[in-house]
Protein backbone atom coordinates (compact mmCIF):
# COMPACT_ATOMS: atom_id res chain seq x y z
CA UNK A 1 0.00 0.00 0.00
CA UNK A 2 2.30 2.21 0.96
CA UNK A 3 4.98 1.13 -1.93
CA UNK A 4 2.29 1.54 -4.34
CA UNK A 5 1.18 5.27 -3.49
CA UNK A 6 4.92 6.42 -3.48
CA UNK A 7 5.28 4.67 -6.75
CA UNK A 8 1.95 6.90 -8.08
CA UNK A 9 3.72 9.89 -5.85
CA UNK A 10 7.70 9.22 -7.84
CA UNK A 11 6.26 8.85 -11.12
CA UNK A 12 4.41 12.20 -10.67
CA UNK A 13 6.99 14.30 -9.30
CA UNK A 14 9.51 12.86 -12.25
CA UNK A 15 6.76 14.00 -14.85
CA UNK A 16 6.51 17.25 -13.63
CA UNK A 17 10.38 17.34 -13.09
CA UNK A 18 10.93 16.47 -17.20
CA UNK A 19 8.19 19.26 -17.97
CA UNK A 20 10.53 21.73 -15.77
CA UNK A 21 13.68 20.42 -17.26
CA UNK A 22 12.28 21.29 -21.00
CA UNK A 23 10.83 24.14 -20.65
CA UNK A 24 7.26 21.85 -21.20
CA UNK A 25 8.91 20.32 -24.61
CA UNK A 26 7.71 16.80 -25.55
CA UNK A 27 10.37 15.33 -22.84
CA UNK A 28 7.53 12.30 -22.73
CA UNK A 29 9.27 11.28 -26.29
CA UNK A 30 12.45 10.69 -24.83
CA UNK A 31 12.77 6.86 -23.34
CA UNK A 32 15.93 7.15 -21.16
CA UNK A 33 17.89 3.79 -21.42
CA UNK A 34 19.48 3.29 -17.74
CA UNK A 35 22.18 0.84 -17.44
CA UNK A 36 22.71 -1.51 -14.01
CA UNK A 37 26.32 -3.24 -14.34
CA UNK A 38 26.55 -5.53 -11.26
CA UNK A 39 29.08 -6.97 -9.26
CA UNK A 40 28.17 -10.53 -10.99
CA UNK A 41 24.93 -11.22 -12.26
CA UNK A 42 24.30 -14.73 -10.80
CA UNK A 43 24.24 -13.09 -7.07
CA UNK A 44 20.74 -13.05 -5.10
CA UNK A 45 21.80 -9.86 -3.82
CA UNK A 46 22.00 -8.10 -7.31
CA UNK A 47 19.37 -10.05 -8.82
CA UNK A 48 16.89 -8.38 -6.02
CA UNK A 49 18.44 -5.40 -6.85
CA UNK A 50 17.55 -5.65 -10.33
CA UNK A 51 14.14 -6.11 -9.34
CA UNK A 52 14.26 -2.66 -7.79
CA UNK A 53 16.00 -0.91 -10.86
CA UNK A 54 12.56 -2.66 -13.04
CA UNK A 55 10.01 -1.31 -10.52
CA UNK A 56 11.85 2.20 -10.56
CA UNK A 57 11.93 1.81 -15.03
CA UNK A 58 8.43 0.72 -15.20
CA UNK A 59 7.15 3.77 -12.64
CA UNK A 60 9.04 6.36 -14.95
CA UNK A 61 8.77 4.53 -18.28
CA UNK A 62 12.54 4.64 -18.79
CA UNK A 63 14.42 1.40 -20.00
CA UNK A 64 16.90 -0.61 -17.79
CA UNK A 65 19.69 -2.58 -19.22
CA UNK A 66 21.45 -4.54 -16.80
CA UNK A 67 24.62 -6.54 -18.14
CA UNK A 68 27.33 -7.85 -15.96
CA UNK A 69 30.44 -10.62 -15.67
CA UNK A 70 30.16 -14.21 -14.15
CA UNK A 71 32.19 -13.13 -11.91
CA UNK A 72 32.82 -10.70 -8.86
CA UNK A 73 36.47 -9.14 -10.93
CA UNK A 74 37.63 -6.14 -12.20
CA UNK A 75 39.29 -8.66 -14.98
CA UNK A 76 36.04 -9.38 -16.33
CA UNK A 77 33.81 -6.47 -14.94
CA UNK A 78 36.04 -3.57 -16.79
CA UNK A 79 35.51 -5.40 -20.43
CA UNK A 80 31.88 -5.31 -19.81
CA UNK A 81 31.54 -1.94 -18.87
CA UNK A 82 33.45 -0.91 -21.87
CA UNK A 83 31.11 -2.93 -23.97
CA UNK A 84 27.84 -1.06 -22.10
CA UNK A 85 29.89 2.43 -22.92
CA UNK A 86 30.11 1.43 -26.26
CA UNK A 87 26.10 1.60 -26.71
CA UNK A 88 25.81 4.93 -25.08
CA UNK A 89 23.39 4.55 -22.48
CA UNK A 90 22.00 7.74 -21.06
CA UNK A 91 23.43 7.06 -17.47
CA UNK A 92 25.35 4.05 -15.69
CA UNK A 93 24.59 2.38 -12.29
CA UNK A 94 27.36 0.27 -11.55
CA UNK A 95 28.81 -1.58 -8.50
CA UNK A 96 32.68 -1.19 -8.84
CA UNK A 97 34.47 -4.67 -8.01
CA UNK A 98 37.48 -2.54 -7.09
CA UNK A 99 37.74 0.64 -5.24
CA UNK A 100 40.89 1.49 -7.28
CA UNK A 101 40.80 -0.21 -10.54
CA UNK A 102 37.56 1.08 -11.45
CA UNK A 103 38.15 4.70 -11.68
CA UNK A 104 40.08 5.01 -15.03
CA UNK A 105 37.48 2.86 -16.85
CA UNK A 106 34.23 4.82 -15.18
CA UNK A 107 36.18 8.18 -15.84
CA UNK A 108 36.05 7.10 -19.32
CA UNK A 109 32.30 6.84 -18.82
CA UNK A 110 32.15 10.04 -17.55
CA UNK A 111 34.68 11.81 -20.02
CA UNK A 112 32.30 10.57 -22.77
CA UNK A 113 29.74 12.25 -21.43
CA UNK A 114 27.73 9.43 -19.45
CA UNK A 115 27.18 9.96 -15.62
CA UNK A 116 28.00 7.53 -13.32
CA UNK A 117 26.51 6.79 -10.58
CA UNK A 118 27.15 3.98 -8.16
CA UNK A 119 25.24 1.33 -6.22
CA UNK A 120 26.41 -1.14 -3.24
CA UNK A 121 29.76 -0.33 -3.95
CA UNK A 122 32.26 2.79 -4.22
CA UNK A 123 35.39 4.00 -5.85
CA UNK A 124 37.81 5.76 -4.38
CA UNK A 125 36.55 7.42 -0.74
CA UNK A 126 33.12 7.13 -1.87
CA UNK A 127 32.58 10.85 -1.17
CA UNK A 128 31.31 11.96 -4.53
CA UNK A 129 31.34 15.82 -6.20
CA UNK A 130 33.94 17.30 -3.99
CA UNK A 131 35.99 18.45 -6.86
CA UNK A 132 39.24 16.47 -4.73
CA UNK A 133 40.55 13.51 -5.58
CA UNK A 134 40.75 11.48 -9.31
CA UNK A 135 37.95 9.52 -8.29
CA UNK A 136 34.98 12.24 -6.65
CA UNK A 137 33.07 12.50 -10.45
CA UNK A 138 30.29 10.12 -9.98
CA UNK A 139 27.36 11.82 -8.62
CA UNK A 140 25.51 9.82 -6.47
CA UNK A 141 26.40 6.48 -4.24
CA UNK A 142 23.56 4.66 -2.87
CA UNK A 143 24.07 1.87 -0.71
CA UNK A 144 24.03 0.33 2.51
CA UNK A 145 26.14 1.94 5.45
CA UNK A 146 28.47 -0.91 5.70
CA UNK A 147 30.70 0.37 8.35
CA UNK A 148 27.54 -0.19 10.23
CA UNK A 149 26.73 -3.34 8.71
CA UNK A 150 29.77 -4.66 10.52
CA UNK A 151 29.75 -3.13 13.74
CA UNK A 152 25.69 -4.96 14.22
CA UNK A 153 27.42 -7.87 13.16
CA UNK A 154 30.26 -7.76 16.02
CA UNK A 155 27.91 -6.76 18.56
CA UNK A 156 25.62 -9.92 17.53
CA UNK A 157 28.59 -12.45 17.47
CA UNK A 158 29.89 -11.13 20.80
CA UNK A 159 26.31 -11.81 22.28
CA UNK A 160 26.25 -14.93 21.07
CA UNK A 161 29.62 -16.03 22.11
CA UNK A 162 28.65 -15.03 25.81
CA UNK A 163 31.71 -12.31 25.00
CA UNK A 164 34.21 -14.71 25.08
CA UNK A 165 36.56 -16.62 23.09
CA UNK A 166 38.58 -16.49 19.18
CA UNK A 167 36.36 -15.36 16.34
CA UNK A 168 37.79 -14.47 12.64
CA UNK A 169 36.05 -12.45 9.45
CA UNK A 170 35.61 -15.10 6.53
CA UNK A 171 35.93 -12.20 3.64
CA UNK A 172 36.37 -11.86 -0.43
CA UNK A 173 39.51 -9.70 -0.96
CA UNK A 174 40.74 -6.86 -0.11
CA UNK A 175 40.04 -3.53 -2.15
CA UNK A 176 36.29 -4.18 -1.93
CA UNK A 177 34.77 -0.98 -0.40
CA UNK A 178 31.46 -2.79 1.29
CA UNK A 179 33.85 -5.81 2.74
CA UNK A 180 36.62 -3.68 3.38
CA UNK A 181 34.20 -1.54 5.50
CA UNK A 182 32.16 -4.49 7.06
CA UNK A 183 35.36 -5.78 8.42
CA UNK A 184 36.53 -1.97 9.66
CA UNK A 185 33.64 -1.92 11.64
CA UNK A 186 33.44 -5.39 12.74
CA UNK A 187 36.77 -4.79 14.14
CA UNK A 188 36.13 -1.68 15.77
CA UNK A 189 33.29 -2.71 17.23
CA UNK A 190 34.91 -6.00 18.49
CA UNK A 191 37.62 -3.71 20.27
CA UNK A 192 35.29 -2.82 22.88
CA UNK A 193 35.01 -6.71 23.58
CA UNK A 194 38.34 -7.13 25.90
CA UNK A 195 37.28 -10.98 26.51
CA UNK A 196 37.16 -11.77 22.38
CA UNK A 197 39.62 -12.32 20.24
CA UNK A 198 39.85 -11.62 16.37
CA UNK A 199 42.01 -13.81 14.73
CA UNK A 200 43.97 -13.10 11.31
CA UNK A 201 40.88 -12.85 8.34
CA UNK A 202 40.91 -15.65 5.92
CA UNK A 203 40.12 -14.08 1.54
CA UNK A 204 38.26 -16.43 -0.15
CA UNK A 205 37.59 -14.79 -3.58
CA UNK A 206 33.90 -14.83 -3.47
CA UNK A 207 34.40 -18.84 -3.38
CA UNK A 208 31.99 -20.47 -1.02
CA UNK A 209 34.19 -23.59 -1.31
CA UNK A 210 37.08 -21.77 0.16
CA UNK A 211 35.38 -20.61 2.59
CA UNK A 212 34.36 -23.21 3.82
CA UNK A 213 37.75 -25.31 3.88
CA UNK A 214 39.10 -21.98 5.19
CA UNK A 215 36.94 -22.81 8.20
CA UNK A 216 37.76 -26.07 8.93
CA UNK A 217 41.51 -25.15 8.65
CA UNK A 218 41.13 -22.18 11.03
CA UNK A 219 39.06 -24.94 13.49
CA UNK A 220 42.01 -27.51 13.07
CA UNK A 221 44.28 -24.51 14.44
CA UNK A 222 41.79 -22.86 16.82
CA UNK A 223 39.75 -25.83 18.67
CA UNK A 224 38.19 -23.67 20.33
CA UNK A 225 37.12 -21.29 17.87
CA UNK A 226 34.00 -19.65 19.15
CA UNK A 227 32.86 -17.58 16.14
CA UNK A 228 32.84 -16.70 12.36
CA UNK A 229 31.36 -13.40 10.97
CA UNK A 230 30.72 -14.39 6.98
CA UNK A 231 31.02 -10.56 5.24
CA UNK A 232 28.86 -11.16 2.46
CA UNK A 233 26.81 -13.88 0.75
CA UNK A 234 29.54 -16.75 -0.60
CA UNK A 235 31.57 -15.77 2.70
CA UNK A 236 28.96 -16.69 5.12
CA UNK A 237 27.38 -19.38 3.29
CA UNK A 238 30.57 -21.14 2.74
CA UNK A 239 31.60 -20.38 6.41
CA UNK A 240 28.74 -21.91 7.35
CA UNK A 241 28.92 -24.90 5.51
CA UNK A 242 32.61 -25.38 6.55
CA UNK A 243 31.11 -25.04 10.32
CA UNK A 244 28.94 -28.06 9.87
CA UNK A 245 31.55 -30.26 7.87
CA UNK A 246 32.85 -29.71 11.01
CA UNK A 247 30.57 -31.16 12.75
CA UNK A 248 30.23 -28.09 14.62
CA UNK A 249 26.77 -26.27 14.46
CA UNK A 250 25.52 -24.37 17.27
CA UNK A 251 29.67 -24.57 18.87
CA UNK A 252 31.36 -22.35 16.12
CA UNK A 253 28.46 -19.59 16.09
CA UNK A 254 28.14 -17.78 12.73
CA UNK A 255 26.89 -14.19 11.77
CA UNK A 256 26.24 -13.82 8.21
CA UNK A 257 26.10 -10.65 6.08
CA UNK A 258 23.21 -10.88 3.18
CA UNK A 259 20.35 -13.28 2.87
CA UNK A 260 19.27 -15.07 0.24
CA UNK A 261 16.46 -18.26 0.78
CA UNK A 262 18.96 -20.60 1.89
CA UNK A 263 19.47 -18.75 4.90
CA UNK A 264 15.97 -19.55 6.39
CA UNK A 265 17.24 -23.48 6.58
CA UNK A 266 20.05 -22.38 8.43
CA UNK A 267 18.68 -20.38 10.54
CA UNK A 268 16.35 -22.78 11.61
CA UNK A 269 18.67 -25.39 12.11
CA UNK A 270 20.74 -23.40 14.42
CA UNK A 271 23.68 -23.28 11.89
CA UNK A 272 23.57 -19.53 11.67
CA UNK A 273 22.65 -17.26 14.03
CA UNK A 274 21.63 -14.60 12.60
CA UNK A 275 21.77 -12.88 8.74
CA UNK A 276 22.09 -8.79 8.50
CA UNK A 277 19.87 -8.43 4.87
CA UNK A 278 20.87 -5.40 3.34
CA UNK A 279 17.73 -3.94 1.26
CA UNK A 280 19.42 -4.27 -2.24
CA UNK A 281 16.24 -3.86 -4.13
CA UNK A 282 15.90 -0.30 -2.46
CA UNK A 283 19.41 0.37 -3.64
CA UNK A 284 18.31 -0.67 -7.31
CA UNK A 285 15.04 1.74 -7.35
CA UNK A 286 16.43 4.78 -5.85
CA UNK A 287 19.79 4.11 -7.96
CA UNK A 288 17.96 4.44 -10.88
CA UNK A 289 15.59 7.50 -9.48
CA UNK A 290 18.67 9.07 -9.06
CA UNK A 291 20.18 8.82 -12.38
CA UNK A 292 16.40 9.64 -13.75
CA UNK A 293 15.90 12.51 -11.50
CA UNK A 294 19.52 13.97 -12.90
CA UNK A 295 19.02 13.15 -16.40
CA UNK A 296 15.35 15.04 -15.83
CA UNK A 297 17.36 18.01 -15.31
CA UNK A 298 17.04 17.36 -11.25
CA UNK A 299 19.63 18.08 -8.64
CA UNK A 300 20.55 14.98 -6.87
CA UNK A 301 21.73 13.77 -3.20
CA UNK A 302 25.81 12.86 -3.54
CA UNK A 303 24.13 9.60 -1.88
CA UNK A 304 21.35 7.26 -0.32
CA UNK A 305 22.06 5.24 2.70
CA UNK A 306 19.55 2.13 2.43
CA UNK A 307 19.18 0.34 5.79
CA UNK A 308 19.06 -3.02 7.06
CA UNK A 309 16.41 -6.28 8.43
CA UNK A 310 18.71 -8.47 10.94
CA UNK A 311 16.85 -11.58 10.88
CA UNK A 312 16.98 -14.64 13.08
CA UNK A 313 14.79 -17.39 14.50
CA UNK A 314 12.44 -15.03 16.36
CA UNK A 315 11.13 -13.57 13.65
CA UNK A 316 12.49 -15.55 10.29
CA UNK A 317 8.81 -16.13 9.58
CA UNK A 318 7.08 -12.66 10.23
CA UNK A 319 6.06 -11.54 7.00
CA UNK A 320 7.31 -7.61 7.58
CA UNK A 321 10.94 -9.67 7.93
CA UNK A 322 11.02 -12.17 5.43
CA UNK A 323 10.21 -9.91 2.43
CA UNK A 324 13.63 -9.14 2.77
CA UNK A 325 15.27 -12.28 2.39
CA UNK A 326 16.65 -11.69 -1.28
CA UNK A 327 15.54 -13.19 -4.87
CA UNK A 328 16.71 -16.00 -6.88
O1 LIG B 1 27.26 -8.40 -0.01
C1 LIG B 1 26.86 -8.20 -1.33
C2 LIG B 1 27.40 -6.87 -1.79
O2 LIG B 1 26.98 -5.86 -0.91
C3 LIG B 1 28.94 -6.90 -1.84
O3 LIG B 1 29.44 -5.70 -2.36
C4 LIG B 1 29.43 -8.08 -2.65
O4 LIG B 1 28.84 -9.27 -2.18
C5 LIG B 1 27.42 -9.29 -2.21
O5 LIG B 1 26.99 -9.13 -3.52
C6 LIG B 1 26.90 -10.66 -1.73
O6 LIG B 1 27.45 -11.69 -2.47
Amino acid sequence: MERRSFFKATAGMAAAATVAATGGAKAQDKKFTIALIPGLTTDAFYITMRKGAEAAAKAVGAELVFQGAPDFNPVTQVPVLDAVVAKRPDAILIAPTDKTQLIQPLKNASDAGIPVITVDTFIGTGVYQTGAGDADFPLSYVASDNVLGGEIAARALAKAIGDKGKVYVSNVKPGISTTDQREEGFKKEMANHPGITVLETQFNDNDANKAASQLQAVFARNSDLAGVFGANLFSALGAANGVQQAGQTGTVRVVAFDAPTSIVDNINTGLVDLAIAQHPAEIGYFGFMVAYAHLTGNSVPISIGTGFTVIDKSNVTDPNVAKFIYSD
